[in-house]
């Protein structure tokens, strides 16, 4: 029988004045995809405008870590350089809807009603399922070190979404496919921490 003691009791926190980013391995999609949008959901429900939200992926877990530090980092260039109105690549994430690629090749489309403060966290969302090689142990013990090390550098709360499972019935049920939605609570800590760094500070 499935536990009934786990999990963090949950906390809501007013997500309005916040700026969150969301980056997503495109590995395992059709997990992905629910747990982005439970993660997604959480995030309005709680208050973060939708311009607010922006959301990048990358092709898997593994890229992850590098994938949020740079977008952390943009975002503080972007802020530092929206006084002197002179755009940087920094600026392609004031919309919700750019990837990384358009960070690589656009000239810059930020959205009027979005925020250009840094993000106040960034959600990492990832599937890694065992397979028949060494592979999983590699990439899911290099990310998850990843993720803490670049969050702690940083001084940004990067909040660990990434399911490592043996199959992909335990994926399923993780991602509201006959069970809870990670992504909630993963939108849920984000808010949390975003919050609660600030009074940090
Ligand atoms: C190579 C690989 C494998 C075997 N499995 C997964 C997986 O289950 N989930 C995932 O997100 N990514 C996987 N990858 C891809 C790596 O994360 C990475 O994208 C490639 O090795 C390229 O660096």
């Amino acid at each position: 029988m499935a536990s009934t003691l786990k999990g963090p009791t949950p906390q809501e926190h007013d997500g309005s004045g916040l700026r969150i980013g969301i980056v997503h391995a495109r590995w395992n999609t059709t997990i992905i995809e629910p747990l982005l949008k439970g993660t997604k959901d959480k995030l309005l429900g709680c208050g973060v405008k939708e311009a607010n939200i922006v959301v990048q992926s990358v092709p898997g877990s593994w890229e992850l870590p590098i994938a949020v530090q740079r977008m952390y980092t943009a975002s503080q260039i972007q802020q530092a350089s929206s006084s002197s109105g002179a755009p940087t690549a920094g600026d392609l994430l004031g919309s919700s809807t750019t990837d990384l690629t358009a960070l690589a090749s656009s000239s810059g489309t930020s959205s009027s009603s979005a925020s250009t403060q840094p993000f106040d966290a960034v959600i990492a969302i990832g599937v890694l399922i065992k397979g028949e090689t060494m592979h999983f142990e590699y990439i899911a013990d290099a990310v998850s070190h990843g993720l803490m090390r670049v969050g702690l550098d940083l001084g940004v709360p990067v909040v660990f979404g990434v399911l490592t499972v043996l199959n992909d019935d335990q994926a399923k049920a993780r991602a509201g496919i006959g069970g809870h939605n990670h992504g909630e609570d993963w939108g849920l800590a984000a808010v949390e921490l975003g919050v609660k760094r600030a009074a940090w500070a």
